[in-house]
């Protein structure tokens, strides 16, 4: 009886025993979030202020940490910002910025080197091509060295071209000709040979502006620089612009051997003035109830057409998600969103997949659900 029941014990332990050791071996399944979901598609990344960037709201914190796996500073390291003056560098947001991609263990993308907007006014009013080439490499060097191995991939030069892919007659083109394109890269690149170096801009699924982006990279590239991205900025409408056309641009822009980004996305859901398409910030419209329709909330049914838009453009996303590298929402919630300024100043715009109360929006769920379908397909 007693060998019995000492028997009876030693297997009630190896049943315990062998029951912890398997669950012990079953993957934890990961909460279901962006970054998750699309871990083995592209990055998932968002635009973030210094407000996120202290990560003084702890809802905000957790929403960027949980659901990004990649973040750029909507502002902290364009040049007016990061260099205001010849001899004076403000490194403290873009220091706590890099550490914060870190901390979660993010893909940490650097915007901008080289742009004629919000540019320094000491850059701006160099006349000599000289002294502006001699700035421009000390800008960038002395940038890209401080977060060399840290920052993995930059903006190096944003929205260098007009609507019809001509080159834009930016201070840059002016004083120093085309050679600024092609000496900002092979300048960035000799500190930081390994980060990914993008040229950035909006529009880019505009045919005219696809060849000029073309042109404009190839052209680096043939003189044996490398250019390792094109960033589709993303700022984009309900209805415009078409699918199809966004897609012929993932394709081309891929096909000369470089990575594709969408760097900025964001749908406005308001009326659009004159319907303008783009990001060209000096632009701005009266405002009225008929601009501003949605004070008071989204209704569902512009909802239901937000959740398909983003639902049509990310099928696209991951059908070629072999040539994209990341995908970047332009700030994490509409509160947030610059265009609830722009191009009508003092509207309420909900662009993005979490409302002004930090709760996602059918346009969260509906992409989640789109890969998680196709993932089931797949396996
Ligand atoms: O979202 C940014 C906004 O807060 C700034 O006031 C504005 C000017 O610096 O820039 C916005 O971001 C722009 C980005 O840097 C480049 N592409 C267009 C974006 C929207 O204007």
């Amino acid at each position: 009886m007693k060998i019995k029941k000492q028997f009876l014990f030693i297997i009630a332990i190896l049943v315990l025993v062998i029951g912890c050791k398997q669950a012990s071996e079953v993957t934890p399944t990961k909460p279901v979030t962006l970054r998750n979901v699309y871990e083995d598609a592209f990055y998932i990344g968002t635009a973030l202020n210094t407000f996120q960037i202290d990560e003084t709201d702890s809802i905000m914190a957790g929403i960027v940490g949980r659901e990004f796996s990649s973040i750029t500073a909507e502002n902290e390291m364009k040049s007016i910002q990061i260099h205001p003056a010849r001899d004076t560098f403000n490194f403290e947001y873009p220091d706590k910025f890099v550490a914060l991609g870190e901390k979660y263990n993010m893909f940490i993308h650097g915007h901008t080197l080289v742009w004629h907007s919000q540019l320094s006014p000491w850059i701006r009013n160099i006349k000599d091509s000289t002294e502006m080439a001699e700035a421009l490499e000390s800008h960038i060097k002395t940038i890209v060295s401080r977060y060399k191995g840290r920052v993995n991939s930059w903006d190096v030069v944003n929205e260098a071209l007009n609507e019809d892919g001509s080159l834009r007659k930016s201070v840059f083109l002016e004083v120093m000709g085309e050679d600024y394109l092609a000496l900002a890269f092979k300048w960035t690149s000799e500190i930081d040979p390994k980060a990914d170096l993008y040229y950035n801009d909006y529009n880019m699924a505009n045919p005219e502006k696809r060849q000029g982006a073309i042109r404009l990279v190839k052209n680096i590239m043939d003189k044996g620089i490398k250019v390792d991205g094109i960033g589709m900025q993303g700022h984009w409408h309900l209805n415009t612009p078409s699918l199809e056309e966004i897609e012929k641009s993932i394709v081309e822009y891929a096909a000369l051997g470089v990575k594709v980004a969408i760097t900025e996305l964001d749908i406005s859901v308001l009326p659009n003035p004159e319907d303008l398409v783009g990001a060209e910030i000096t632009q701005n419209f009266q405002n009225s109830e008929a601009m501003n329709p949605y004070t008071k909330g989204m209704p569902d049914s512009i909802q239901v057409k937000l959740a398909n838009r983003y639902t049509d453009i990310f099928k696209i996303f991951l059908k070629h998600k072999d040539k994209i590298s990341r995908v970047t929402f332009w700030g994490v919630n509409d509160g947030q969103s610059w265009l609830n300024g722009f191009p009508v100043r003092g509207r309420t715009n909900h662009p993005l997949l979490f409302d002004r109360e930090l709760k996602p929006k059918s346009a969260y769920d509906s992409i989640i659900a789109l890969k998680q379908k196709q993932d089931k397909q797949s396996n």
